[in-house]
């Protein structure tokens, strides 16, 4: 009931949402300097977590200030191994209190503990990741007639970081620990939704980063992240989040020519052959949509099944997807979590709205959850559409659910211009026993990432980011060191 979910989230958070819910800038917690906060909300019960800071450019001022005196002053001179130390008690750390950490992200996010926890896993596992790389010798030379040369890489100094709030703490990780890897002091600025696992991960390792290495500034995107795009003082930033977004991040970095990496939103096909075996097929499709609420920039949200196994398909999708136990997120029952925000939910009714209207069918969902218990928090009932041209907006955009489009194909090469039919290109994927055509589909998807009978599973070492207007710049992987890090080259003459 209402009151049971309201009584396990009041207990959660006082058990796990910290005092410390400020700035954290040169090491020490600080209010805005206007004095002004905003309340962080629990998505499944409508309830404030936590106040924090407004930040607003005069703080991050403060933040990139104080990131560069400790670059200066300390951080540019540690050795690999001294990062490396670092990275690793940092993973240590977040292992320690994974649990306290997947709560607090559950809370404030609304994703499930289970969902939670591998965000948690995750984290650590990058931190480890990149103290891992960051001892490989990436260094090169050319000896020539007269001349040796090498090429060495150095840190920007200060970059700035804007996370989004699907996946807090681990898009926060995936931007820190290479950045910290490469030697980089960073300022971070948290989703306005999310902020409380990244104060939490900073007062956590507090005694371990030394102070200014990593500063936090909470805020709005137009007053804590707009500031951060456009600083000067910033040689590097890195942006997750909506392609709109994404690209006036690029046109205030122009202003100072500072280098950009762009991870934006997708509209992942998923291609289903006529030999795919049905039930492991719906396996995957499901996952792939309803997994954290569709809150995924990868999530596999345009399905193309072959006409001859269509009919299975659909039928054990519609089963899978009412038979999902939507509720609340930190009862471990429960398959599907509400979105972060009303605002979200909005978005995505207008969505199915404008779906109806455009003669779509609803196979499953389309309307609100029916549970009063539910009825103060974010839910959005997995969602199955067909019947829709695939010019429609709901088609095209990201909807950021858990809502599927299906289309059923017999022609290959049509079906394969529909799949690539959009301006995104951040993933795609394929079902299939078949090695040849999991290969050929997976080489006429345009898209920088592809899943061959599965879906969302990322691994540290392979590189991961968008083709078109799905971003600039890859994450994950040794590549992602040379995002953050600026290469020269060194010249001697041996006359
Ligand atoms: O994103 P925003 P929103 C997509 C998804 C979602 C839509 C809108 O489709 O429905 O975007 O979500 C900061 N300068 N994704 O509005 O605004 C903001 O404070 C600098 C996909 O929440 O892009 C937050 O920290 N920063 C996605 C971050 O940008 C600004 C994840 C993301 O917020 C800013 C999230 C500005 N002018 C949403 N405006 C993915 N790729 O995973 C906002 N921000």
């Amino acid at each position: 009931s209402k009151e049971t979910i309201l009584s396990r989230h009041r207990t959660a958070a006082e058990e796990v949402v910290s005092d410390h819910t400020q700035l954290y800038i040169g090491g020490e917690w600080q209010d805005a300097a206007s004095g002004e906060t905003f309340d962080t909300l629990d998505p499944t019960t409508g309830e404030v977590l936590a106040s924090v800071p407004r930040g607003r450019a005069e703080d991050v001022d403060r933040a990139i200030e104080a990131a560069w005196d400790t670059y200066e002053r300390e951080w540019s001179e540690t050795t690999t191994s001294e990062r490396q130390a670092v990275l690793l008690e940092i993973a240590d750390r977040v292992e320690a209190h994974s649990e306290e950490l997947a709560k607090l992200e559950t809370l404030d996010n609304g994703k499930t503990l289970m969902e939670a926890r591998i965000d948690m896993n995750t984290t650590a596992e990058q931190f480890r990741y990149f103290a891992g790389v960051v001892e490989s010798d990436r260094g090169q030379t050319e000896d020539g007639d007269g001349y040796h040369g090498k090429v060495i890489h150095e840190p920007y100094g200060v970059v700035g970081q804007i996370i989004p709030w699907n996946f807090p703490l681990a898009m926060a990780s995936w931007k820190l620990a290479p950045a910290l890897a490469a030697g980089n002091c960073s300022v971070i600025k948290p989703a306005e939704q999310t902020p409380l696992s990244l104060l939490r991960l900073m007062e956590l390792v507090d005694d371990v980063v030394p102070d200014g290495v990593v500063n936090v500034v909470t805020g709005y995107g137009e007053e804590a992240g707009a500031p951060l795009s456009k600083h000067e003082g910033v040689r590097k930033i890195a942006f997750t989040g909506s392609t709109v977004v994404g690209k006036q991040i690029m046109r205030n970095a122009a202003d100072n020519v500072t280098d950009v990496t762009l991870e934006l939103g997708g509209k992942s096909p998923i291609v289903v052959h006529e030999d795919a075996d049905p039930q492991a097929a719906v396996e995957t499709i499901a996952f792939a949509i309803f997994a954290n609420t569709g809150e995924c920039c990868e999530a596999g949200s345009r399905l193309f099944v072959h006409e001859d196994v269509a009919d299975d398909v659909l039928e054990g999708l519609i089963g899978a997807a009412e038979g999902m136990t939507v509720g609340d997120p930190l009862d471990e029952a429960t398959d599907l979590g509400p979105k972060v925000s009303h605002e979200q939910v909005e978005r995505t009714t207008n969505y199915l709205e404008s779906a109806r209207e455009g003669g779509a069918e609803f196979l499953a969902g389309g309307e609100p959850p029916e549970d009063e218990a539910l009825e103060d928090g974010c839910f959005v009932a997995p969602t199955l559409v067909e019947g829709l041209d695939h010019e429609h907006e709901a088609v095209q955009e990201e909807i950021f659910g858990p809502v599927l489009e299906v289309f059923r194909w017999e022609d290959y090469d049509e079906m394969m211009t529909l799949a690539n039919d959009v301006d995104y290109g951040l993933a795609g994927g394929v079902i299939t026993n078949d090695i040849e055509k999991a290969d050929r589909t997976a080489h006429d998807i345009e898209a920088g990432y592809i899943w061959v009978n599965t879906w969302h599973e990322m691994s540290p070492g392979l590189p991961y980011g968008g083709y078109k207007q799905s971003g600039i710049g890859r994450e994950l992987s040794v590549d992602t060191l040379d995002h953050y890090t600026q290469t020269k080259s060194i010249k001697y003459g041996l006359h």
